[in-house]
């Protein structure tokens, strides 16, 4: 009981000393209860229907995890049997469904990320959620925002997007609507401040609320404003709390400020405490197991028995159902209302296999049906393989390929690997070419068609003489190969990935920035002999390259990510001009790792309780180097194309008559309940006859619980179901509805200049002003395909929060009354046009 006191009060106690911050967070009790609103009305309306018709252990049966391993799902809740609801299934991961088959590997979440392409998210979501669907999943453990990419070296970054927060924010937007679009719930994840492997499952992370919301929580509101149905909260601690019991995070700023509607799982293990969690706003356990006894678990019936003696209130528990319930019908809409019977086991390849692996007295049977979903999905997987490569360098027009005389493909990363694509388990291993990285967010390849297989068939047709050349140590031999060829292009990789695997020393971060298997080596070396060196580079992010980029022999430089299983087709597409290169680097190259300022702590001072401070605040990537005045090797958005474009006439509409800003206020109505729950204890012990399967976790409580109180072991704010006030930058789904009302429409002409036709990604940067603000910030981006000699207008709708300033004091977003400027451009250093921005209308 000390500790669990412990633990509240540790979040209204935290004054953030260090950032000045006047007040100390606002405490986040109660947990807010939904109440449907903007896009959720009906789904709500039909969950309270639902839910009113439950017992308590039923209710407590879908906010719990049968275990891990328990059923086919890597998550998986209990079912309501006497309704024939079937248990949700929640599998992995951002890019594919993982731990199947028959199924896509899409391009990893940074690629996408790079196309900047709206319609390119979008529609890989819609690909994804089909095939999670086809498998009977209910949802789908992505996409991610967290890491965000506050460290270049972060292992999961590449599962996300950028650590830019509004290309992050538009992309899990899209990517969310396209997966909910398909009847399949999305879940915005890691919620919040994941930004490292090392000492995940403990580091404190201290982070100011200005920095909280104008960098890291920004794309999650964005998730939250887009309608995703579930949000994983992380396995740091923010601000003393762990994140799946921080009421500051997710009661306050969650459900409270963002008016979050769905519901918040924990990630596999991330929860610690029943009150903690049920009482900080969790509403699903997951994998469920993982407690002492009597039940094994933290919720299940030990959540039964805290809402029994009233330590969690009746409505608390609703709530939780509530949310999981109404998300699961908010996406059940349009040609996609089915819900397939999950038909794939996440723990075997075989037909057959026991039901429950966890248990030893488990039942066996059919637990693959091995459906095909992966429909025509390649040729967007290739599509977007293709437009997400970034060419960095291309000189003396060595690219595009135009059959070349001959051609040496040399390192093992344009290779098949041995043993076929999935031969190491989570991709934990690189012997050959990579196009994903390691850990829970990978997905199986149905096949990867490598560089080498690509590039040798398109040789056969150009009668081009190729060579090939594996063993990136063994140099002479690359040398021997390159030496005589028109074109020698070298493969080269640095990986990332979750810290349950560790790849040559690599604990899921990257120890350093430089390419792995002896790429820098093996760049210099062909570089050396050959004066057409094109690099290809699979990297997980960014790497120390500036080197390449100087020298006078390495012609043309590509990144092409983690592009999935399309990878040699895609890019022997840029190689050869089938597409003309239109992506844009989504992090900034530096020159080494202390260029980005902020640092991973890879070793703690205290091991046993690691804290980190991000009192970089809002400086990360382009924002820091821009501050810092060090030049990168490449800044954020950059990349070329195969043509030149002009820009022209910059201009800027005010809109007038925008209404008024105004903070949200009143009162939220009394938590309400849904059903009355039987409280006595015979409702609530496993029925007669039921036969247990050890150790599955269940919602009865045990014969022997004493079920009478104490109840005020929680603090009477947690279980206070009075009316509430609404936050003023709350009110609406990612916040104040008014926050995303268009003040300004600028707009420029591009014109294709070159002799071939080419997509521009042209980028909107906008100066907030003062010291405290980085010199400008992403806040707009289009893609623009023009025919040689044509000319197109783009337009960028800027909001009042895309101008706006996050207030500590006041708790709400403002307009400051400083000079701004907005600039238009290819790429955050290369701008074309600038303006100062007016005045934002009388009225905002
Ligand atoms: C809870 O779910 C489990 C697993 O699906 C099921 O066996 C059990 O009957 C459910 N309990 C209730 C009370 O519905
Ligand atoms: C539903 O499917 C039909 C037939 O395939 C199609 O014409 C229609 O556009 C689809 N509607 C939506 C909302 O996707
Ligand atoms: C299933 O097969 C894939 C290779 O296709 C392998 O990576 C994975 O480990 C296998 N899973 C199990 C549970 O054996
Ligand atoms: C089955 O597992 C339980 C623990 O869940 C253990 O006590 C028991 O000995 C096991 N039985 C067999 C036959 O392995
Ligand atoms: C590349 O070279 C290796 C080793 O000589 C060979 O096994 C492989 O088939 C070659 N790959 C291609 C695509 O030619
Ligand atoms: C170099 O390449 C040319 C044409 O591609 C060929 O004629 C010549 O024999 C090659 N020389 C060596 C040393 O391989
Ligand atoms: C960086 O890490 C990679 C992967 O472990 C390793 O191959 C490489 O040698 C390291 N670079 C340096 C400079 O230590
Ligand atoms: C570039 O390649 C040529 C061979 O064509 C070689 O002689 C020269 O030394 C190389 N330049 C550098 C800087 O390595
Ligand atoms: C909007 O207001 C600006 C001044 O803020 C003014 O210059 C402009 O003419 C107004 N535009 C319209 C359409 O009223
Ligand atoms: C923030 O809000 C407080 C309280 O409304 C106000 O006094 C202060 O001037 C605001 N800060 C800035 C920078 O506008
Ligand atoms: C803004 O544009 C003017 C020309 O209109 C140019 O002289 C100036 O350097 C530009 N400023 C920036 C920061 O790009
Ligand atoms: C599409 C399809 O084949 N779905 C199957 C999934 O598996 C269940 C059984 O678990 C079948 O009933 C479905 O037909």
């Amino acid at each position: 009981m000390t500790a669990l006191f412990g633990l509240f009060l540790v979040i209204p106690a935290v004054v953030i000393a260090s950032t000045g911050a006047d007040t100390p967070f606002a405490p986040g009790f109660p947990s807010p209860w939904a109440s449907g609103g903007s896009g959720w009305d009906e789904a709500y309306e039909k969950a309270k229907k639902f839910v009113s018709s439950l017992t308590l252990v039923e209710k407590v049966n879908l906010t719990t995890g049968t275990g891990w391993e328990a059923d086919r799902c890597v998550g998986s809740t209990g079912s309501v049997p006497r309704l024939g609801f079937r248990a949700f299934c929640l599998e992995d991961g951002p890019l594919g469904v993982r731990y199947t088959d028959h199924n896509s590997a899409f391009p990893a979440g940074i690629n996408v990320a790079a196309t900047f392409s709206r319609d390119l998210m979008r529609r890989r979501g819609e690909e994804m959620g089909e095939e999670f669907l086809g498998k009977g999943i209910d949802v789908q453990l992505g996409p991610v925002a967290g890491p965000l990419g506050r460290v270049p070296e972060g292992g999961r970054n590449w599962e996300g997007f950028s650590p830019d927060p509004y290309l992050t924010g538009v992309a899990m937007a899209e990517t969310i609507k396209g997966i909910q679009s398909r009847g399949v719930v999305a879940c915005a994840k890691h919620y919040i401040l994941n930004e490292q492997e090392h000492y995940r499952n403990r580091i404190d992370v201290r982070i100011d609320d200005r920095t909280m919301h104008e960098l890291y929580l920004w794309p999650f509101a964005d998730a939250v404003r887009a309608g995703v149905g579930s949000v994983m909260c992380s396995y740091n601690k923010i601000n003393g709390a762990f994140a799946c019991e921080n009421e500051w995070t997710t009661n306050y700023l969650l459900k409270n400020e963002l008016s979050f509607q769905g519901f918040v799982m924990s990630d596999w293990g991330a929860q610690h405490t029943t009150l903690g969690s049920a009482l900080g706003g969790l509403d699903m356990a997951m994998p469920g197991d993982g407690g002492g006894p009597p039940y094994g678990a933290l919720w299940g019936g030990a959540l039964t028995e805290a809402v029994l003696k009233g330590q969690v209130p009746q409505w608390r528990l609703d709530d939780m159902v509530i949310r999981i319930m109404a998300a699961f019908y908010k996406v059940k809409s349009g040609n996609y209302t089915s819900r397939p019977d999950v038909n794939f086991s996440a723990w075997t390849n075989k037909t057959t296999g026991p039901l429950h692996p966890l248990s030893n007295q488990s039942s066996i049977g059919v637990v693959n049906e091995f459906v095909n979903v992966q429909g025509d999905h390649a040729a967007l997987i290739r599509e977007i393989g293709a437009k997400s490569v970034v060419l960095l360098k291309n000189e003396k027009a060595a690219l595009p390929l135009n059959k070349p005389q001959s051609m040496a493909v040399i390192g093992n990363d344009a290779q098949d690997t041995p043993g076929g694509p999935n031969a190491c388990p989570e991709r934990g291993c690189i012997k050959g070419t990579v196009a994903m990285g390691y850990g829970s967010g990978t997905a199986e390849f149905p096949y990867l068609v490598s560089p080498a297989t690509a590039l040798e068939l398109q040789a056969a047709t150009d009668n081009t003489v190729f060579t090939n050349t594996t063993g990136n140590w063994n140099l002479a031999a690359a040398k021997a190969a390159a030496s005589n060829a028109s074109a020698a292009i070298v493969f080269v990789t640095a990986t990332a990935g979750e810290n349950f695997i560790t790849l040559d020393g690599n604990a899921g971060d990257r120890n350093n920035l430089t390419l792995w298997d002896n790429g820098d080596e093996l760049i210099r070396a062909v570089a050396s002999v050959n004066p057409n060196t094109i690099v290809v580079l699979h990297t997980a992010g960014p790497v120390i390259l500036e080197y390449a980029k100087q020298h006078p022999n390495v012609t043309a430089i590509l990144w092409a990510g983690f592009p999935g299983q399309e990878s040699g087709n895609a890019l022997a597409d840029v190689l050869y001009g089938r597409v003309n290169p239109q992506g844009r680097s989504p992090f900034t190259w530096g020159k080494s790792v202390k260029d980005y300022g902020a640092q991973l702590m890879f070793t703690a001072p205290n091991p046993a309780l690691p804290s980190q401070t991000f009192d970089e605040g809002v400086f990360i990537d382009y924002r820091y180097f821009d501050k810092a005045a060090i030049a990168p090797t490449w800044w954020f958005g950059s990349g070329l194309s195969y043509t030149t474009f002009s820009y022209a006439r910059l201009e800027i509409v005010v809109h007038n008559t925008t209404n008024p800003y105004q903070a949200a206020g009143g009162l939220t109505p009394p938590a309400p309940t849904y059903g009355t729950l039987d409280r006595t204890a015979g409702a609530n012990v496993v029925p007669d006859g039921f036969r247990k399967i050890s150790p599955y976790v269940y919602p009865w409580v045990s014969s022997s619980a004493n079920v009478s109180g104490p109840a005020s072991v929680s603090p009477t704010a947690a279980i206070n179901g009075s009316a509430q006030p609404v936050l003023p930058a709350g009110g609406a789904p990612g916040g104040n509805a008014r926050l995303f009302d268009v003040l300004y429409t600028i707009s420029v002409s591009i014109t294709n200049t070159g002799k071939v036709a080419g997509t521009e990604i042209p980028q909107l940067y906008v100066q907030l002003g003062g010291e405290d603000n980085p010199f400008s910030v992403l806040r707009g981006f289009d893609e623009a395909a023009l025919e040689p000699g044509q000319s197109k207008t783009v337009a960028f709708s800027l909001t009042r929060r895309d101008v706006s300033n996050w207030n500590t004091t006041s708790q709400n977003w403002e307009i400051w009354d400083r000079e701004k400027f907005v600039f238009v451009g290819s790429s955050f250093e290369a701008i074309r046009l600038n303006s100062t921005l007016p005045p934002p209308p009388a009225s905002a």
